[in-house]
């Protein structure tokens, strides 16, 4: 199937490649796997030194995977892989991971196609000729007929716009950021700034070293235990044995009842058991742990203003047993309706606050005034400090695009199409922007699915469709308009079924100021997989082909 020039002599200005893809993490590698498999020619691009991505950058102290247990969270392709690679634990830290991706790359002899400490400068539609053009920092243009932007959903770090930032003296890490070099927290005074996934996870790792940790803290968390265990070794076999219907398994969970709730739970209604038993079943979900906590739970939990409430309550009430200050145990006691915002998992998060190194500031009570080149200064206090850890976040799900601005059709940029909405079809694909693929771009379930299995499912949807246009002798194909429309109507009128869009949180956008409000994630989990694969056997509704009217290597 491949129609380019040969992209790897020297001497070829522009390269010309089938595919581009920009971004080597999770999903960035399975993309190059799989369209290389197909006879296609494909280039990968990714600013760091290494592959891995999001796993790359995120090496704080504590990251680890705070999704689906090990041996679940992985590339689910390759028999022959799962047999081979060998997870520790359930909960698997951060350099595991990134040994995985790399060992996945050397496998599938994948390191050859990318081209690593390159950024993407640019990225231009070229009309005529059917194909992008990309620039990168370290050489010429290179062409190539489809680009696939693997640029992740959590990768543009959301540096806060607190008065005084740049003046601190001290070192300055971002969670989403963290140096390669190992950073020592002895005897050091820390400030951590944010209590999301990443200042749960690391703050415990760094008050178990630092003199002292101040925790400043604007909207507090629930977060479940993590229960990371070293992974059991009959687990392991009885997943190897069986891997295939695990599997068909994980991409067809029970179906979710779209008219209630996109979230199965349990399959039980909370309303046909008592409260004893409602509470004994949070007792045991909170005993076990891990994100099994909201899988686990009721198909009400998310839908369900009551049953949301108990939940919540509940676990306030693990707050207030854990912490034993109850002035600090209040402080960390949120009121937003429980897993409207990411669901977080920990490894002693809430006990961390009864040591004597920690202390916890409530910046709705006392905010940021302005930071100096030796503290933090809040409106009641001065706080020293000698490091300050921001853990505050990424511009999620679309600030990696917005960041990319390709240019579309007659020049349009992204960041003007997208001014004031993200439209998009399926999440994948934007109008004005011909071949040009997302992955787990706003509007698929991406952030709220298992991440490298919908990458995968993306990832073959995407080479159906290169495929398809080929095999119709087209060039081009982009969505229409009222595709993009009917999209979008699709995303929020499932996300309008659940309590999501009433919380603020960074999935409708709302932690970046100024960024449009919108709840950016398909809710319909396997059920969105399914919708597009029969799009594709009906013929690609909402797409219009273009033929081609080019050789593909001009
Ligand atoms: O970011 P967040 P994160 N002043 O946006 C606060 C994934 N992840 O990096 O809630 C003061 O959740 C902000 O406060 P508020 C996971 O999907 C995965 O922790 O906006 N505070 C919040 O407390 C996760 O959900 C792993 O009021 C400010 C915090 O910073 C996602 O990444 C590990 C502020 C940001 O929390 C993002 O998590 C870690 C300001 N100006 C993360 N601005 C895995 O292990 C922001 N905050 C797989």
């Amino acid at each position: 199937m491949t129609s380019a020039k040969t992209p790897h002599s020297e001497d070829e200005t522009p390269e010309h490649y089938d595919v581009v893809v920009i971004g080597a993490g999770v999903s960035g590698v399975y993309a190059l796997l799989h369209l290389r498999e197909m006879g296609l020619s494909v280039r990968v691009y990714d600013g760091a030194p290494e592959i891995g991505g999001t796993w790359w950058h995120n090496r704080y102290p504590g990251a680890r995977i705070d999704g689906p247990s090990a041996p679940l969270y992985c590339y689910t392709f390759s028999d022959e892989l799962v047999k081979e690679w060998d997870w520790t634990e359930t909960q698997v830290a951060q350099p595991e991971v990134l040994a995985y991706v790399g060992y996945v790359a050397d496998r599938f002899d994948l390191r050859r196609d990318i081209q690593l400490e390159t950024w993407v400068r640019n990225a231009q539609y070229n009309e005529a000729a059917q194909r992008w053009t990309v620039e990168t920092s370290t050489g010429g243009p290179v062409s190539a007929q489809f680009l696939i932007c693997a640029v992740g959903a959590l990768s543009v770090a959301n540096k806060p716009n607190i008065a005084g930032i740049d003046d601190f003296g001290g070192a300055t890490f971002h969670t989403g950021n963290w140096p390669q070099e190992p950073v020592s927290f002895t005897g050091k005074r820390v400030g951590v700034i944010g209590t999301g996934s990443s200042g749960v996870q690391s703050i415990p790792e760094i008050a178990k070293k630092a003199e002292h940790v101040t925790v400043f803290q604007r909207t507090p968390q629930y977060s479940i235990p993590a229960r990371n265990q070293p992974l059991d070794p009959k687990r392991v076999a009885e997943v190897r044995e069986n891997w295939n219907h695990i599997r068909s398994q994980m991409n067809a969970l029970p179906a979710p009842d779209v008219d209630f709730t996109p979230f199965p739970g349990n399959g039980r209604s909370a309303f046909d058991e008592t409260s004893e038993q409602r509470h004994a079943l949070y007792e045991a979900l909170w005993e076990q742990g891990t994100l099994n906590f909201v899988g686990g739970n009721y198909p009400e939990l998310l839908v369900n203003e009551e049953i949301n409430r108990e939940v919540s309550e509940f676990l306030r009430g693990k707050i207030r047993e854990t912490v034993h200050d109850p002035a600090t145990a209040e402080k960390l006691c949120p009121h937003y309706f429980y897993a409207t915002k990411r669901p977080i998992l920990d490894d002693g998060y809430y006990e961390t606050f009864n040591r004597d190194n920690v202390t916890l500031v409530d910046l709705r009570q006392d905010p940021i005034e302005r930071i100096t080149q030796t503290s933090v200064h809040t409106a009641e206090e001065e706080h020293p400090l000698d490091i300050l850890v921001l853990a505050t976040g990424f511009d999620a799900i679309t600030g990696s695009m917005l960041r990319l601005d390709p240019k579309g059709r007659g020049g349009v940029s992204l960041q003007d199409r997208w001014e004031s909405h993200f439209h998009n079809y399926l999440g994948m694909t934007i109008n004005g922007f011909p071949n040009l693929f997302m992955i787990h771009g706003p509007g698929t379930p991406g952030v709220l699915y298992n991440m490298p299995l919908g990458a995968e499912l993306e990832t073959e949807w995407i080479g159906n469709f290169v495929r398809h246009l080929r095999d119709q002798g087209m060039g081009a194909a982009e969505p229409t308009l009222d595709a993009e429309k009917s999209w979008d109507q699709e995303v929020s009128e499932l996300a309008n079924k659940t309590l999501f869009p009433r919380t603020d949180s960074w999935y409708t956008g709302a932690n970046i100021p100024g960024k449009p409000r919108h709840f950016s994630v398909h809710l319909g989990g396997p059920a969105y997989f399914q919708r597009i694969v029969d799009l594709a056997d009906e013929g690609y509704e909402g797409f219009v082909f273009e033929e081609r009217h080019v050789t593909e290597t001009t």
